[in-house]
């Protein structure tokens, strides 16, 4: 059981308690240019929360748009505009003006923090909104070196800033996600709830020390990202790499030269880092976390034989705001996402509540310290029902309560009358030598309901071709029975993904 003050500013804990717990001199923060300690970043986040509040205005209980890439600088904002006591709504630095328009509207945005490069957009959706707000958003710009920013005013105005003493479950943040439908829902989340994924999925699962140093590609705006990247290690006294553009080749450095401990990224990062592994020891990175999609045992067992490192793989959702489901170490069983993270309960249920036998496929439900609270939107409903959050994926739990993941509860295909797990299909088309990558959906068919389609993407040299095609569905008809035979297969160049990876299998439903 979590037991929190009930005045309790996140940010402040984060910060100045981490540093009365480990003192001001260790390292906090790296990036490609900056290196701070605690007391070093804490006397910028003062500076910049007292800017915030003398200059741009911001009050407690203001939302503050946060709009840039992972860097040393985002850390700074993002904890200023807590300690100020503001709700910190933070968004993918590539979204355009049309996405952020939505989200000023739907979070009704009074201020942004944003980074000089994507500022544009930015102040073109201000421009769009200001009428329907009653106020234009007030955008206060970082970096570039532009006279007048943020960071020279704030450099103007060294000093203590005394935190906002929030209560404990006032609104901390508002983390958008855009659902299945595209349709983006802001999921709101308290005080006590970013120190909950601390205390919980990190302290319990992941077992950080003080001299880690952690490393990743998720933004803060995929609050994979934000635990895995700044709240878990700020909780645990160590250190966190902030990189702008983390990519495979710059994951494996991070790991072999610049000392990264922990690794918070996807599946398919960890398969692309692998092809470093000749020239960088990956062996470095003690724990290795996995989430936003579902990692394959086959991808687990090719990072286990070239570093000897278990991956912690996990499950979790922006309306739970971390991870919920996860096993670490000997606890590992590879394929499968793990059991309950300590604090938090997790069953399998049928579509009416009722728990489902051991073995049968239902609705992955979970409740805990953390939870669903979407800014007004009528899906609440859909997300929060029998007294648990049903986070969307069908899963079946084992005889010894491990959680394994089945598909999106919205990927079973019914085809006359059969139901059909679109990842089992895509599990057996991805070991067929000619395809890179896939993707299986259910379109509607006159006769069947539905009918099995796959969307591949074919290796290099391999012919677009009916016969391919066909030499596809001979394929699966081999391994596995024949209703689960795709009847269409069309060739793609890629497969349509969100910003943070995540496969968009409502477009590919769309296009039928
Ligand atoms: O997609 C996930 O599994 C996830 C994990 C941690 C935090 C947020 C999300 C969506």
């Amino acid at each position: 059981e979590l037991a929190y003050p009930d005045r309790l500013n996140c940010a402040a804990e984060l910060l100045d308690a981490t540093i009365a717990r480990f003192g001001a001199d260790r390292l906090c923060v790296r990036g490609e240019d900056e290196s701070w300690t605690y007391g070093e970043l804490r006397g910028r986040v003062d500076a910049a929360a007292r800017v915030l509040v003398e200059e741009y205005g911001v009050r407690p209980g203001n939302r503050v748009l946060l709009r840039g890439p992972n860097a040393p600088w985002l850390a700074v904002y993002w904890l200023a505009i807590l300690k100020a006591g503001g709700v910190v709504v933070t968004v993918l630095p590539m979204l355009r003006s049309g996405e952020l328009a939505t989200i000023l509207r739907a979070a009704r945005v009074s201020h942004a923090v944003c980074e000089v490069r994507s500022a544009a957009d930015l102040e073109t959706a201000a421009d769009a909104t200001a009428a329907d707000l009653g106020a234009r958003t007030v955008i206060a710009r970082y970096g570039g070196g532009e006279p007048g920013d943020l960071v020279h005013r704030a450099a103007a105005s060294p000093g203590a800033f005394a935190a906002v003493a929030t209560a404990a479950d006032d609104v901390a943040l508002i983390a958008f996600t855009s659902g299945t439908t595209g349709r983006p829902k802001g999921c709101m989340h308290f005080h006590r709830d970013v120190l909950a994924i601390a205390d919980t999925f990190s302290a319990h699962v992941l077992r950080p020390e003080p001299d880690d140093v952690f490393a990743g590609s998720p933004p803060f705006a995929f609050t994979f990202g934000l635990g895995g990247l700044l709240i878990f290690p700020m909780r645990a006294g160590a250190a966190t790499l902030l990189l702008e553009k983390a990519g495979p080749e710059r994951l494996a450095r991070a790991i072999d030269a610049d000392g990264a401990t922990v690794v918070f990224t996807a599946p398919t990062a960890y398969r692309a880092m692998l092809a470093h592994a000749g020239t960088h020891d990956l062996a470095r990175a003690r724990r290795c976390v996995s989430a936003g999609e579902h990692l394959p045992a086959r991808v687990w067992r090719a990072w286990f034989d070239a570093t000897g490192v278990r991956i912690i793989d996990g499950i979790g959702a922006t309306e739970m705001l971390h991870i919920f489901v996860s096993a670490a170490d000997d606890a590992i069983r590879p394929g499968a996402t793990g059991v309950a993270v300590p604090g938090f309960t997790a069953d399998v249920l049928a579509a009416d509540g009722s728990p489902m036998p051991d073995g049968e496929p239902g609705l992955l439900a979970v409740r805990g310290p953390v939870g669903c609270r979407y800014l007004a939107d009528d899906r609440q409903r859909d997300y929060v029902r029998h007294g648990w959050n049903i986070t969307g994926d069908t899963y079946v739990r084992d005889a010894d309560g491990y959680l394994w993941y089945r598909s999106r509860s919205d990927d079973m295909i019914i085809s006359a009358g059969y139901n059909i797990a679109a990842m089992e299909v895509e599990e057996v088309l991805a070991r067929a030598p000619e395809v890179e990558e896939v993707a299986v959906v259910g379109v509607a068919d006159e006769d069947r309901g539905q009918i099995v389609k796959a969307f591949v993407v074919l290796t290099d040299g391999t012919e677009q071709s009916d016969a391919t095609a066909q030499h596809l569905k001979d394929f699966v008809k081999a391994e596995v029975a024949p209703y689960k035979t795709p009847r269409a297969v069309e060739f793609l160049a890629a497969l349509p993904r969100t910003e943070t990876g995540k496969l968009q299998r409502y477009k590919l439903r769309e296009t039928g």
